[in-house]
């Protein structure tokens, strides 16, 4: 059964605790798109691991890990990432591959998403700074460097040479510093040595794992709402965070996914800028002042708000969820009533998709439905039927509203918090 796992909101659902939950069944676990502005943070026996470019699938031994070719990939943070893994005792060379086509990401790409985020001022995306939308925007110029560049050593050199004295007159025009190129190109030479022998054509990889009757899990990175395409446009990543991105990013054949997980919190978080119709300030301090909702990237605080189940209406609509998983349900644990948003109004008209204008759809009210709350700890429950019967009741509303049955639920951080409904 090969499946790809979504965020059915604005990222940070948990998809990393999903993954690292569902890598169980299956062999091989695909990254597609996405650089390391994405964080997923896993505990496994009370050790906290953050990942940023390799799937949590990694830290089960045996299983097999994929860069696709959607991704960028900054290889010097790369290393130090697998390092940083290494280092807790967990063996990963033969075990990860890297796409020979994905792009990479150069300490200019970081500069100038931080340039042009000062630039934007007032009307900044709020990005993570990691250089994301500037490297692809080269991939879609077609003046991006990819992984293959990096292992003809001659040919790379006399790339970024170039590219680096281009950069640099639009970094100076931008107001910063010019890099010196050689510098930049030792420090990623360095790297390719460590990751040379990773580097394969994923497509024909993933091709081969297919013919043998491997399963196959595609993680998104980000979420629903900020894909380039359906979200909440110009506040967005600059990927396919949506189901159709695992097909881009990987080379999988289409006919070849079997089902579409989606991942939503049991409230809904936002980090960056953009509009949010169920932000709550209320609740975001509950939360905050629990300890929960920091970027793991960045360690921002996350904007908090309720269920909104409009967004859940469309991102099953886009992505065809099969099933659900709802993470965070612990999160609500103290609430006495939950409002859950089903519909918005917008001069005096009831919506129930999002409208694609963000003026719009800042302008848009929620309407909210009450639930009662648990008041409970649900933390140490390990199955459905034991689920205090109000949060039965609220994951049953969460799963209509996102038009699939809720299949996984996680009450916590820790790997055996998180649960099939069955
Ligand atoms: P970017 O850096 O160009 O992709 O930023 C564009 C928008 O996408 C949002 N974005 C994210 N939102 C939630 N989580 C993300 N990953 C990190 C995490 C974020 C962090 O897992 O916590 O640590 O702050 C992520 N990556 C990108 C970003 O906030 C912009 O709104
Ligand atoms: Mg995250």
């Amino acid at each position: 059964m090969n499946s790809v796992l979504v965020g059915a909101q604005w990222g940070d659902e948990g998809k990393g605790k999903i993954v690292d939950f569902l890598t169980q069944d299956v062999d091989v676990v695909v990254r597609c798109q996405g650089g390391d502005n994405a964080g997923h943070t896993v505990e496994v026996n009370n050790e906290k691991f953050v990942l940023h470019l390799i799937p949590s699938g990694i830290l089960w031994p045996d299983k097999i890990c994929l860069l696709g070719s959607g991704m960028v990939i900054d290889p010097v943070s790369l290393v130090e990432e697998i390092k940083n893994i290494e280092k807790k005792g967990i063996e990963i060379r033969n075990r990860l591959f890297i796409s020979e086509t994905a792009h990479m990401v150069f300490p200019y790409h970081r500069i100038i998403d931080e340039l042009l985020e000062k630039k934007r001022g007032k009307s900044r995306i709020g990005t993570t700074r990691k250089g994301i939308g500037p490297a692809y925007a080269d991939k879609v110029s077609r003046t991006g460097l990819r992984i293959l560049d990096l292992l003809d050593r001659k040919c790379f050199l006399e790339k970024l040479q170039g590219l680096i004295e281009e950069k640099n007159r639009y970094i100076q025009y931008l107001g910063g510093e010019p890099l010196f190129w050689k510098e930049i190109a030792e420090a990623y030479l360095k790297a390719a040595e460590e990751i040379s022998s990773m580097v394969v054509n994923t497509a024909v990889w993933l091709y081969e794992a297919l013919s043998l009757g491997k399963d196959i899990l595609f993680e998104s990175a980000q979420g629903t709402f900020l894909d380039i395409d359906f979200g909440t446009y110009p506040f967005v990543t600059s990927s396919n965070t949506t189901a159709g991105g695992a097909i881009t990013g990987s080379g999988l054949p289409p006919h070849k996914i079997d089902r579409v997980i989606g991942c939503m919190k049991a409230y809904t978080t936002r980090v960056g800028e953009g509009p949010f119709p169920v932000e709550n300030s209320e609740l975001s301090d509950m939360l905050h002042a629990s300890g929960r909702e920091f970027g793991s990237t960045t360690g921002r605080a996350r904007r908090c708000g309720w269920f909104d189940g409009v967004l859940a209406r469309y991102a099953s609509l886009i992505n065809g969820f099969n099933e659900v998983a709802v993470t965070n349900l612990d999160g609500l644990d103290s609430v006495a009533k939950i409002p859950v948003c089903v519909s918005y109004e917008l001069k005096g008209k009831i919506l129930n998709y999002p409208p694609n204008s963000v003026q719009q759809l800042a302008e848009c009210t929620p309407i909210y439905e009450e639930l009662p709350g648990w008041l409970e700890p649900t933390g140490g429950i390990r199955s459905f039927k034991k689920l205090p019967k109000a949060a039965q009741n609220y994951l049953n509303k969460l799963g209509m509203l996102a038009r699939a049955p809720v299949r996984i639920v996680s009450v916590g951080a820790s790997r055996d918090q998180t649960f099939f409904v069955d």
